[in-house]
């Protein structure tokens, strides 16, 4: 073993927390399977056996947005051919659709579009817990939540309990990217600054509502930015507790502005470890399959992940960008795959509540 790890595997195994000089001498060992073993510690710790998935969908309303984010393929003008927005029926078909599947919840993020009011927004949540009353509604990334409060004049904390109000049960953890200013100007010189997406993180989290926290790599960022990146998450998470789980995205640089190739299987799972071991008050740790692969998901399994998200159903944000993965897992499939990893499958609703246990040996 790297002699600078035995120290940080001393702390892991005690239940101490890494420094981020620690997280930075993780990520730079490159020691995988020394990694892998201190994140599978730090996660079994929590979580046992246990591996989460969701039974959900996903609804990308629309992909014409005002920003122009340089690792965006999904995002279009207004006079695109391929802009798209969907109409309200169109939404409600793929909810239907979800609910026949015995999705427990949709999610619900598109581009920052240039003319539809906020009023669009509240009656597409009203229709759907209208229509769907029990399923979740974890819907806009803080970055639109910001964009709403633009286009409003409303102070943040009135559009989170007008949108709470509506039927708004959650927020993904999109928009995140890289904070630091000299990494975030350079990908995405438009998006609210990383500053501003933590607070309304924290407006949300304030309002009583869950959240998500994400984190875009492979691109032109550096360690050093991205252990800051998860720095500013660790210390929010303390203040709030609001965060639920921790989603690094891996890169995809097709049709997009950043010339780059794909991330690897290493850089995935490392990224993952590395979460997990630095970001000791975020109990959970998920692997979005379509951006790193099914087979990657399923390894990490044993490096710190204990969630798989997630049946998904329709995938635009990555696709656009060349991801070569399926846009649905079944649920046998998704069971399979986490016993093939030797860990109990659950399925679990948004907020992490038990839908259906596989406990050791019942056939799916
Ligand atoms: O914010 C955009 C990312 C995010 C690319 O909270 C790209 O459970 C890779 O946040 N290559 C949206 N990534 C998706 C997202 C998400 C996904 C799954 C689960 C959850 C959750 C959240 O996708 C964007 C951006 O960071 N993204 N373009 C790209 N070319
Ligand atoms: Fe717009 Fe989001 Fe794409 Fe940026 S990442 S261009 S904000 S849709």
């Amino acid at each position: 073993m790297h002699p600078s790890l035995k120290s940080i595997r001393d702390k892991v195994s005690a239940g101490a927390r890494v420094s981020e000089e620690d997280a930075l001498a993780l990520y730079r060992s490159r020691d995988i399977h020394e990694v892998g073993e201190m994140a599978d510690l730090a996660n079994r710790r929590v979580n046992g056996n246990r591996v989460y998935f969701i039974v959900n969908r996903h609804i990308n309303h629309t992909n014409i947005c005002v920003n122009r984010c340089k690792f965006c393929a999904f995002s279009k003008g207004k006079e695109d051919p391929l802009a798209y927005t969907m109409a309200m029926d169109e939404i409600l078909a793929r909810a239907e659709e979800a609910c026949s599947q015995n999705a427990t919840e949709l999610h619900i993020v598109g581009g920052l579009h240039p003319d539809l009011p906020f009023d669009f927004y509240l009656r597409m949540l009203r229709t759907l817990r209208e229509r769907f009353p029990e399923m979740h509604l974890q819907a806009f990334t803080a970055v639109e939540i910001d964009y709403f409060a633009g286009i409003t004049g409303l102070p943040l904390r009135e559009v989170i309990r007008l949108l709470k109000d509506a039927g708004l049960g959650s927020l993904p953890g999109g928009g995140a990217e890289i904070f630091a200013p000299e990494v975030r100007n350079r990908i995405c010189p438009e998006k609210i600054s990383g500053d501003r997406w933590l607070e309304v993180m924290e407006e949300v989290h304030g309002a009583g509502l869950r959240s998500n926290a994400t984190m875009l790599y492979g691109h032109v960022e550096t360690l050093a930015s991205r252990v800051d990146h998860m720095r500013r998450l660790r210390e929010l998470q303390d203040r709030t507790g609001g965060f639920q789980s921790f989603i690094p995205l891996a890169f995809h640089p097709k049709n997009t502005e950043i010339a780059k190739g794909y991330t690897t299987g290493l850089e995935d799972l490392l990224s993952l470890a590395v979460g997990r071991i630095y970001l000791d008050n975020f109990r959970h740790v998920k692997s979005f399959w379509i951006m790193v692969g099914p087979k990657v998901a399923q390894v990490s399994l044993h490096f710190g992940v204990n969630d798989i998200d997630g049946t998904v159903v329709e995938e635009k944000i990555t696709h656009a960008a060349g991801a070569q993965t399926g846009q649905e897992m079944t649920v046998s499939e998704l069971v399979s795959m986490i016993r093939q990893a030797g860990r109990i499958p659950v399925e679990r609703d948004t907020l992490y509540n038990v839908v259906r246990e596989w406990p050791e040996g019942e056939p799916t």
